[in-house]
């Protein structure tokens, strides 16, 4: 199926471990793995997924990455002594070799590279592979950091290769920095390398120079890598989530990559003793979901670090619940805590997600939406993934919606107490003094997807993340100018929020866009926007100056984040 979401596990990556005293290698144990694949097991995940073999790379495709030599060394400890396994091991930093590691480090490596195959032929759509050894701190010649093969940067490099992807965003949200990939694609502009990692102005491992924010790159790939160091430990959700708002988005939408790949290491979650950072696990949802609109959805993550069990098995299954499509948890704590205080009784848990599609005029709608929002109100829910986009609109045109909105609302699903309106468009509104009115004038209007873009990725999605409603109401006005795959981008975004509560009002009458519309609520991919490739921003700095007017209600548009310390 081209909807399905690839999962690769096997228990023969379980067996190695540590055969001596190492207090810095004691923590990545065989349970990691075990741990992680039966809570997937545990909640039906894995169930839900395609179940891909691993297989062992090849040493073509292991030297697509490492010399010659280092291979040829690594090949000879399955048949090593315990006395030169250690002697071998004491040449690189933080890792230890075992007799089974080279047999599970060719599967490691093996198992991204099935990842890549079976979601750059269209097998499914996205998918997760779950790995010991590591990979992300291997470098050309050297073990380190428990790393043997680095298997996410073989994988890039296998894309490029055998299926001419040509551009790759690896996305390294591990809280150790992957210098290994970084210095495999330093000098090249064809990989995306972003990394946050817990910094300390160089006080923690591995306490490289060139893992602080002023290494972009080399040459022909000057720009073409971001470090985001975090100074001090006790990072949060909204400390990531600006991270990824106003400094790998922006960068990732403008790169259109044609792949995805995650070193997914879940050492950055609260509990972990390596990262000693606070974001809960189902940050790793969003930031799942933040990157499952780029590259039509291709996404690979591949196991990095995580050393607490139990953060370590909740990230996972977060991620892969994530893939598979499912509804993303609201996050708790965002916006300032006296605003949170109130809020409890507006929160009503529903376990299956509403996809809303309703044709309609919005002048039915306004008047049950603007008093106070005390009313309780209910939506029809069309949304059926039984369904196809055509059938959904059929259906929803059938019961003649439209008409049917002023009696629908008078029933309930959410309680809505209050609303953020957020008006985008070419139209300059004149300055307003209300927290919860935005209006957003693009210079060039919303046919401008570069400043469109920029505006949703800096602007929107952070106030959303701060305001966290229950419901997302968008309305495409006639004329508005706004592309359609621009508008696929903005609901694929924002079906993060309120549990994936999305309803459209679809005022125009350019039938066109009803399809791609409901293809998006049902879940499918929002295309590339090809078009950022080309094209330079107009509208930064007054989005700037934006940014900095409402800065000082929202912190979530602060983005000095990264100078903590
Ligand atoms: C993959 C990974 C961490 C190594 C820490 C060594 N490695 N002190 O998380
Ligand atoms: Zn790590």
């Amino acid at each position: 199926s081209t909807m399905g979401t690839a999962l690769i596990y096997d228990e023969e990556m379980t067996k190695y471990k540590l055969l001596w005293v190492d207090p810095a290698c004691k923590i990545e144990v065989p349970e990691r793995l075990s741990v992680s694949y039966q809570a997937l097991v545990r909640t039906g995940l894995s169930d839900r997924c395609v179940a891909v073999p691993p297989r062992e790379a090849s040493d073509a495709e292991i030297l697509l990455v490492h010399s010659e030599e280092y291979l040829e060394g690594v090949k000879k400890t399955p048949h090593m002594t315990l006395e030169d396994l250690k002697e071998f091991t004491l040449q690189y930093g933080d890792v230890y070799f075992h007799p089974n590691i080279y047999h599970c480090a060719k599967l490691a490596a093996g198992s991204a590279l099935q990842l890549v195959d079976s979601v750059m032929t269209g097998t499914v759509r996205n998918g997760m592979a779950l790995v010991r050894p590591p990979g992300h701190h291997s470098m050309r010649s050297a073990a380190s950091g428990f790393c043997v093969f680095n298997n996410v940067a073989i994988a890039a490099r296998y894309a490029k290769q055998k299926h001419g992807a040509k551009r790759v965003l690896i996305v390294d949200w591990d809280i150790h920095h992957g210098q290994g990939v970084q210095y495999c694609f330093e000098d090249d502009p064809s990989v995306l390398y972003f990394s946050w990692h817990r910094y300390e102005h160089q006080k923690f491992w591995p306490n490289l120079r060139e893992s602080d924010y002023d290494s972009v790159g080399k040459g022909s790939g000057a720009g073409f890598n971001i470090n985001v160091p975090w100074n001090k430990v006790g990072m949060e959700n909204s400390d990531y989530l600006s991270a990824f708002c106003h400094v790998l988005l922006p960068v990732a939408y403008e790169f259109c990559p044609d792949l995805v790949l995650v070193c997914a290491g879940f050492d950055s979650a609260v509990g972990d003793p390596e990262g000693e950072m606070c974001a809960t696990p189902d940050i790793f949802a969003h930031l799942t979901h933040l990157l499952m609109n780029l590259a039509g959805g291709k996404l690979c993550a591949v196991l990095e670090g995580g050393y607490n069990l139990t953060s370590l098995a909740q990230s996972v299954c977060q991620t892969v619940q994530t893939l598979l499509g499912d509804p993303l948890p609201r996050l708790a704590n965002l916006g300032s805590p006296c605003e949170r205080s109130g809020q409890t009784q507006t929160e009503r848990c529903r376990k299956s997600r509403n996809v809303f599609l309703l044709p309609g005029n919005y002048a039915l709608l306004r008047p049950y939406l603007s008093h106070e929002m005390k009313t309780s109100v209910e939506f029809a829910a069309t949304g059926n993934s039984d369904l196809s986009p055509t059938a959904l609109f059929t259906k929803a045109l059938q019961k003649r919606l439209s008409a049917g909105i002023p009696i629908l609302l008078r029933k309930k699903i959410s309680v809505l107490r209050k609303m953020l309106v957020v008006q985008i468009s070419g139209e300059d509104k004149e300055e307003q003094k209300c927290k919860y009115y935005i209006p957003m004038c693009l210079k060039k209007g919303c046919g401008d997807t570069v400043g469109f873009i920029q505006a949703v990725l800096g602007l929107l999605l952070p106030l959303g993340y701060e305001y966290d409603p229950g419901l997302v109401l968008l309305s495409r006005m006639p004329g508005s100018g706004v592309g359609d795959c621009t508008w696929q981008q903005l609901i694929g975004l924002l079906k993060g929020f309120a549990k994936g509560h999305t309803l459209v009002l679809m005022q125009t009458n350019d039938g066109a866009c009803m399809g791609p519309t409901a293809s998006v609520l049902l879940g499918h991919p929002a295309p590339p926007l090809q078009e950022l490739l080309t094209r330079l921003p107009d509208d930064g700095d007054a989005l700037e100056r934006m940014r900095e007017r409402l800065q000082a209600d929202w912190k979530m548009l602060e983005t000095l984040f990264f100078l903590h310390g």
